[in-house]
C-alpha cells in the first residue's frame, strides 16, 4: 500500500513529507494505522546526526497511538480494530530479561530494531522515487501515517481514550512517571530533583508528586518552564544562570537538608548529569539518568561521590513493561489521576511537522503532537 509520512533523508535536514510504499504485515506482524504522534525530543537528537544507530534515510517518530488494520500469520493477542500504543521497548514475555522481571529491557527484537529493521532484517518502507529503501526507527515509525510493528510491540489499550492525548504514554508520559514509579521507586515525604522540565521532566515532577514526595526541585536554564513546573508539582526552581553555574550543587544541598534522596536527569547533558549525581545526598541518594547524551560523550564524578553512598542508575521507557504496564498509565489518565492535556501544548497536521521541531529547540513547546 501507500502511505503518507515524513521522511529524513538524511541528518539536519527538514522532514519531507513524502508518499512512501509499505509492504504487507509478515507472520508475527501487525499493520497500524497511526491516528496521532507526538515529537520526543529524541527524534530530534537523531535528526541531528548525533545517534550512533541513526540511519538514513528513515521513518521518525515513536510515541504514537492507532489502529490495528490487519494483522499477519500467527497474531493472536491483538486483531483489526484494537487501540494500540506501539512500543519501543517491546514486551516479548519469553526473552531472559522479560522472565526475570528485573527490568523492561525486553531483548527479543532490540539489534534488528536499532538497525532500523524488522526482525527478519528487511524493512517494509520504500519510495519508488527516487527508488530508495527507507528504514524504520526505534521499531516504530510513527511519522508515517501507516506502519508495521511486531505484535511483541504493541500495548492494546482501551477504545475510549482519545489519540491525540494518549500518544505521549507512548514514551514521555511513561518515561517521567514511570522512572519515578517504577525505576526509582519514590517514597512518600522523599525530596526530589529534576534537572530539565521539558516534556519528561515535567512527567516526572507530576509522577513526584503523585507518590507524595516533599520538596520537588526543578532546575532548567529557561525560566519560562517553571510555570507550568509549579503546576504539576515543583515546589523549588533553581535556574543555573542565577545562582551561577557552578552552584547549582550547593543550592540544591541547601534546598534539600543536605542534598536530594533521589535526583533525574531530563536533559541529555553530561554536565547536568554530573550534577544531578552530586546533588544527592551523602549515604544513599539516588541520580537517575533519563537523558540520552550525544554519542561518543561520557559521564564522570570523583568516584568518592559513590564511595560515599550516592547510587547511579539509568532509566528507559520509565523501566515500563509495555504491555503490561501501558494500559495501566492509559486508565491512570483516564480516571484523572495525571495529566495529559496541559503538557500538549500544540497540535498540528502532518505537513506542519518541521514546526514542531522548531518549537521545541526554540524553547517554546513542551509537546507537540501530529494528528493523521
Ligand atoms: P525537552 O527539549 O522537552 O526538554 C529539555 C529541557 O532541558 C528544556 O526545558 C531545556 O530548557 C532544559 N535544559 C537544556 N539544557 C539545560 C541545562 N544545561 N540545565 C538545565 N536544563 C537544561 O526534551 P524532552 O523531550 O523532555 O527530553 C529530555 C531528554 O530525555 C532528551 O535527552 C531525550 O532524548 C531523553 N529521553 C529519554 C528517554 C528514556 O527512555 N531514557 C525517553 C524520552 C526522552
Ligand atoms: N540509539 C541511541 C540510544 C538512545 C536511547 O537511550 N534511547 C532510550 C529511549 S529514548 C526515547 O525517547 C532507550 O530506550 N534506550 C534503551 C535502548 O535499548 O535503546 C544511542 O545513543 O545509541
Ligand atoms: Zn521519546
Amino acid at each position: 500500500m501507500k502511505t503518507r509520512a515524513a521522511v529524513a533523508w538524511e541528518a539536519n535536514k527538514p522532514l519531507s513529507i513524502e508518499e512512501v510504499e509499505l509492504d504487507s504485515p509478515k507472520a508475527g506482524e501487525v499493520l497500524v494505522e497511526i491516528k496521532a504522534t507526538g515529537v520526543c525530543h529524541t527524534d530530534a537528537y537523531t535528526l541531528s546526526g548525533l545517534d550512533s544507530e541513526g540511519k538514513f534515510p528513515c521513518i521518525l517518530g515513536h510515541e504514537g497511538a492507532g489502529i490495528v488494520r490487519e494483522v499477519g500469520a500467527g497474531v493472536t493477542s491483538v486483531k483489526a480494530g484494537d487501540h494500540i500504543i506501539p512500543l519501543y521497548t517491546p514486551e516479548c514475555r519469553q526473552c531472559k530479561t522479560c522472565l526475570s522481571q528485573r527490568s523492561n529491557l525486553c531483548t527479543a527484537i532490540r539489534s534488528t530494531q536499532g538497525q532500523g529493521m524488522m526482525p527478519d532484517g528487511t524493512s517494509r518502507f520504500s519510495c519508488d522515487s527516487p527508488n530508495k529503501p527507507l528504514w524504520h526507527y526505534m521499531g516504530c515509525s510513527t511519522f508515517s501515517n501507516f506502519t508495521v510493528l511486531p505484535e511483541i510491540a504493541v500495548a492494546k489499550v482501551r477504545e475510549d481514550a482519545p489519540f491525540d492525548k494518549i500518544c505521549y504514554i507512548g514514551c514521555g508520559v511513561t518515561t517521567g512517571i514511570g522512572a519515578v514509579v517504577y525505576t526509582a521507586k519514590v517514597w512518600p515525604g522523599a525530596n526530589v530533583v529534576v534537572f530539565g522540565l521539558g516534556g519528561i521532566g515535567l512527567n516526572v515532577i507530576q509522577g513526584a508528586r503523585m507518590v507524595g514526595a516533599d520538596k520537588i526541585v526543578g532546575v532548567d536554564l529557561n525560566p519560562a518552564k517553571a510555570e507550568m513546573a509549579k503546576k504539576f508539582g515543583m515546589t523549588h526552581f533553581v535556574n543555573p544562570d542565577e545562582v551561577g553555574r557552578d552552584k547549582v550543587v550547593q543550592a540544591i544541598q541547601d534546598l534539600t537538608d543536605g542534598g536530594a534522596d533521589f535526583s533525574f536527569e531530563c536533559v541529555g547533558n553530561v554536565n547536568t548529569m554530573r550534577q544531578a549525581l552530586e546533588c544527592c545526598h551523602r549515604g544513599w541518594g539516588t541520580s537517575v539518568i533519563i537523558g540520552v547524551a550525544p554519542s561518543g560523550t561520557e559521564i564522570s564524578t570523583r568516584p568518592f561521590q559513590l564511595v560515599t553512598g550516592r547510587n547511579w542508575r539509568g532509566s528507559a521507557f520509565g523501566g515500563a513493561r509495555g504491555r503490561t504496564d501501558v494500559p495501566k498509565i492509559v486508565d491512570w489518565y483516564m480516571e484523572g489521576k495525571i495529566d495529559i492535556d496541559s503538557l500538549i501544548t500544540h497540535t498540528m497536521p502532518l505537513e506542519q511537522i518541521n514546526h514542531a521541531f522548531d518549537l521545541m529547540h526554540e524553547g517554546k513547546s513542551i509537546r507537540s503532537v501530529v494528528v493523521y
